[in-house]
């Protein structure tokens, strides 16, 4: 049942589970009003819950980083002035580095069960950006499913769908023509009622038009038919959940196409848990991987275990990796000691003009 005799959307329709029961009670939360968050504009927050549905106030400025509400949220409302006391903690978690400052992280998009990851049948298709959005997604901590569309528009989608499923064993790949009817019935395992969904891709592989064939309408622009609306309305993020006939929530997020890999370790490391394993195995602890005598990585390529393309792009992903790192973490350095500058000068203006 997606919604009550009031026609408002039930808590299990919305994906509430019993891990979030048990966290409402030790947290005490019984007598406020329980909304997940459905689309975010930057002043105000559309949430949908039993007790409450509309638009409610971000928390002050007071909340700062990961701790904002984002898409996909749980919330804890305080009842009548529906004031946001409390998170729910997260099931799994996309955030980037908040723009402009590049300082601070925020949160994207929160509580999505299944990652779909779409590309095409054709130049689109490209390893190491899937690996990317795989590493995205384990760092997360959501399962990912790579779809394959365009399949209609080659005449052998085989080799695509064996390259997709050599990039991780665990990962399950589906091929079709996004516009057809066929595309409920494969994604049927990831569609349950009150599961949520998220969709990472590049331009034009077929985001929109997946969207529109799971949910039965046309609720999203497919390329050719632009909304110039759109353009006049600053105050929308543009993220918002959508209910697909299934029951199911689609989330469309656009800041998820410009994640960047940051602060994304494990993710890397999930991706190529492999490699991981044999680094373990080098000789040496610092082995560069090069010359020194009993590297395991350069064992299994020589031996053909290890895809050499496969281990460059490796290397280079965690090169990348590091990189965005450092510079976020050079960047958190420069305003916490700009903070401490202004801190101190401040406290200094205090005792001159107290000592005055
Ligand atoms: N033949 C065929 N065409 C497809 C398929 N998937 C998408 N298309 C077409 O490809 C074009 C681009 O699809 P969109 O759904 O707009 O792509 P998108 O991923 O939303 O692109 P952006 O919004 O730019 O990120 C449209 O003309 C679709 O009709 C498919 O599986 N088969
Ligand atoms: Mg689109
Ligand atoms: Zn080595």
């Amino acid at each position: 049942m997606t919604q009550d005799n009031n026609g408002t959307l039930t808590l299990s329709a919305l994906g509430w589970t019993h891990r979030l029961n048990s966290i409402r009670l030790e947290e005490q939360l019984q007598d406020a009003a329980t909304v997940r968050v459905m689309a975010v504009h930057r002043d105000a927050l559309d949430v949908a819950g039993p007790d409450y549905s509309g638009r409610i106030r971000p928390p002050g400025a007071d909340w700062t980083g990961l701790e904002r509400p984002t898409i996909g949220d749980w919330l804890a409302l305080e009842q009548p002035s529906l004031k946001v006391r409390f998170v729910y903690p997260r099931t799994s978690l996309f955030k980037r580095r908040a723009a402009g400052t590049g300082a601070e992280t925020q949160a994207i998009a929160a509580n999505v069960n299944t990652l779909l990851i779409v590309t095409s049948a054709n130049h689109d298709f490209n390893p190491a950006r899937l690996e990317r959005y795989l590493a995205l997604a384990f760092e997360a901590e959501t399962d990912p499913v790579i779809i394959i569309t365009k399949a209609d528009l080659t005449d052998d989608v085989a080799p695509y769908l064996e390259k997709a499923r050599g990039l991780h064993r665990h990962v399950l790949v589906e091929a079709m023509d996004a516009r057809g009817t066929e595309v409920e019935k494969r994604l049927a395992p990831w569609l349950a009622a009150g599961q949520t969904l998220a969709l990472m891709g590049s331009s034009g592989v077929g985001k929109s038009t997946l969207v529109n064939t799971l949910s039965g309408k046309a609720i999203q622009d497919t390329q050719g038919i632009r909304d110039d609306d759109a353009k006049g309305r600053h105050t929308t993020t543009g993220r918002s959940m959508h209910l697909l006939r299934s029951g199911a929530w689609l989330m469309d997020t656009p800041g998820m196409r410009e994640l960047q890999i940051v602060d994304a370790e494990a993710g890397v490391s999930a991706v190529f848990d492999d490699i991981a394993a044999l680094i373990e195995a080098c000789r040496f602890s610092d082995c560069g991987h090069k010359e020194e005598p009993g590297c395991a990585v350069r064992g299994a390529i020589e031996a053909g275990a290890l895809d050499p393309a496969r281990w460059k792009r490796f290397q280079k992903l965690q090169r990348e990796e590091r990189r965005n790192t450092e510079t976020v973490h050079e960047a958190h350095a420069r305003v916490r000691a700009f903070g401490k500058m202004a801190r101190s000068a401040f406290a200094h203006k205090l005792k001159r003009t107290r000592e005055w």
